[in-house]
């Protein structure tokens, strides 16, 4: 077979964001666009001019629109660098965390994933490509920041003239000199969930007449769920609902927040309603987690999570440390300080946690965004976090309410709430955050809406593992008592950009955990007007979503 050469000309923004990089399917659809992103990962990965001979690659994707298309381009490319093997999902699936454990099992040399995740799909939505390592989780900055380089200076690219895979059979093809396997998508990481979780536990709680709503928003998460929670956990047919996926996730907005699965949130605070609910994203590596009449917010997940982890088979012999974002609230710190475990605190995106997972600092995970995994793979896992809490009613007989309420009662309550501001001019989002960067200096001690500002500083992060340094990560004005409005731009959308304020405050007192998060919340909002100017910067009186 012979491969050949395509000339071709850098485009502009080709630069990995926070995980991975992500841009409209019409940019996508341009000519060339993908696969220069391709090649210039390869000529990282394996140098310039390099083949990979021996290597074996990981491809799948989210289903969203465009996926097909653009797996049979990497298999030419990937076929055309000489791996030995590469490996797709059936029909081109993979889940996120589905991708990370197929590249673990298999000892894969890497893997791409084509999501972007909770981003809208379709013809008119985003797409996304994202690089896994060996470990099977996100490629570090080191990594993305040299692709990003070698696409601008990119003349051409490899690949062969041959006709598409068929995908949506299992099977082993020829493309060249490389072996194409079309796999289960979802046995390797069916058999990871078996060994870490009490399946006949869980299949006794459904049996007993517990009931779930999970709904899978028309993504990738729905054939996983069926196939785990319906078939071997033996939950009712129907359990899983929106469990198809779709292309243009059937006109959803695949992030599972209470704005976006509103309609699981109806049904959550219904009369009748399920023992609990769950919802998980576009590529299903995110959860949220809701009880009856009880939204739980993703970091007191976190926190029941750690706190309840030896109830669980995969966690028995307890956690070695847990880390979350920064903006992600304390409450799992609290928990680390309760059972005597080191607690990280790094920047936002997954790609931060591996090296703590792979030097078995860490054991779990979360991001305030919905995202919570463990070492079991290297990406956050939606699917997991759902089987885990399962367990954990299965174990204690409790319900998701009266677990986080035990956490409360054990280390107070963290009130908190994320305020985004979406669709932002970017000079003006840029010039909030160079306004708010020049304060730094001058915030401390200063009063402000009525609040004393204790400290101020822009998050760095120094990796414990490798020494490597990010900077700029976020920037926090923290009260004497530890509240904090947290300020960032978004690393993962499309179309200008996006502020985040993260708003966190902690209450001891158990008489006031009742309390409405917005209402306790609404000082630390005046604040967070009074040192950013949100409405004069962004011309918007609100948030676009509150979570
Ligand atoms: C957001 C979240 C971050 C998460 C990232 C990827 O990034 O805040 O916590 O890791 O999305 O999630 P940003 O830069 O937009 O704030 V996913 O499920 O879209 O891969
Ligand atoms: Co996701």
């Amino acid at each position: 077979m012979t491969v050949i050469t395509v000339p071709t000309q850098p485009f502009e923004g080709q630069r990995p964001g926070t995980s991975g990089l992500r841009k409209k399917v019409t940019v996508f659809q341009q000519p060339h666009y993908l696969e220069n992103f391709v090649q210039a990962l390869f000529d990282v990965v394996h140098g310039e001019g390099q083949l990979a001979p021996g290597q074996t690659l990981v491809v799948g994707g989210d289903g969203r629109f465009h996926n097909r298309v653009a797996v049979q381009t990497i298999l030419r490319m990937a076929a055309a660098r000489g791996y030995a093997r590469v490996l797709v999902g059936q029909g081109g699936i993979l889940s996120t965390p589905a991708a990370s454990a197929v590249i673990r099992r298999h000892g894969a040399s890497g893997g791409i994933i084509l999501s972007a995740s909770h981003n809208p799909g379709g013809p008119d939505g985003d797409f996304g490509i994202k690089y896994n390592v060996s470990n099977g989780g996100p490629a570090p900055e080191k990594i993305t920041e040299a692709v990003y380089a070698r696409t601008r200076t990119l003349g051409n690219y490899t690949t062969l003239q041959t006709p598409d895979i068929p995908l949506d059979a299992q099977g082993t093809y020829a493309l060249g000199a490389t072996q194409v396997l079309v796999i289960d998508s979802i046995a390797d990481y069916a058999e990871v969930m078996r060994g870490l979780f009490d399946f006949d536990a869980i299949r006794r709680l459904f049996a007993g007449g517990f009931r779930l709503r999970y709904d899978a928003m028309c993504a990738v998460g729905g054939p996983y769920a069926k196939v785990l929670i319906e078939g071997e956990l033996g939950a009712p047919a129907g359990t899983v609902v929106n469990a198809e996926p779709l292309e243009d996730f059937g006109g959803l907005h695949p992030d599972p927040n209470p704005v976006n699965a509103e309609d699981l949130i109806a049904h959550m605070m219904a009369a009748n309603a399920p023992d609990m609910g769950a919802a998980s994203d576009g590529d299903a590596d995110r959860n949220m987690i809701v009880g009856r009449n009880f939204v739980v917010s993703p970091s007191d997940s976190l926190a029941a999570l750690a706190a309840h982890a030896t109830q669980v088979p995969g966690y028995r012999a307890g956690l070695a440390g847990v880390a979350r974002s920064m903006p992600t609230s304390t409450a799992v710190d609290r928990v680390a300080a309760r059972l005597g475990i080191p607690c990280f605190e790094t920047p936002t995106g997954w790609k931060f946690f591996g090296n703590l997972l792979d030097a078995g600092k860490a054991t779990l995970c979360g991001e305030e965004s919905y995202g919570t995994g463990s070492s079991h793979v290297r990406e956050k896992d939606g699917l997991w976090a759902v089987l885990f809490w399962l367990n954990l009613l299965a174990a204690t007989g409790q319900s998701v309410e009266q677990l986080v309420r035990g956490v409360w009662a054990l280390d107070g309550r963290c009130f908190y709430s994320r305020h985004d501001y979406e669709g932002i001019p970017t000079e003006q989002g840029d010039a909030l955050m160079a306004d708010l960067r020049s304060q730094l200096a001058t915030l401390p001690g200063q009063t402000l809406a009525g609040l004393q500002v204790a400290w101020a500083d822009d998050f760095a992060y120094t990796d414990p593992v490798d020494g490597s340094v990010s900077q700029k990560q976020g920037v926090r004005v923290v009260l004497a008592d530890g509240s904090r409005v947290v300020f960032r731009l978004s690393g993962t959308g499309t179309e200008g950009a996006t502020l985040r304020v993260y708003l966190e405050q902690h209450e001891p007192d158990a008489s006031r955990h009742s309390l409405a998060a917005q209402e306790v919340l609404a000082p630390l909002v005046a604040l967070a007007e009074a040192v950013a100017h949100i409405r004069q910067y962004t011309g918007m009186n609100e948030p676009t979503v509150c979570t």
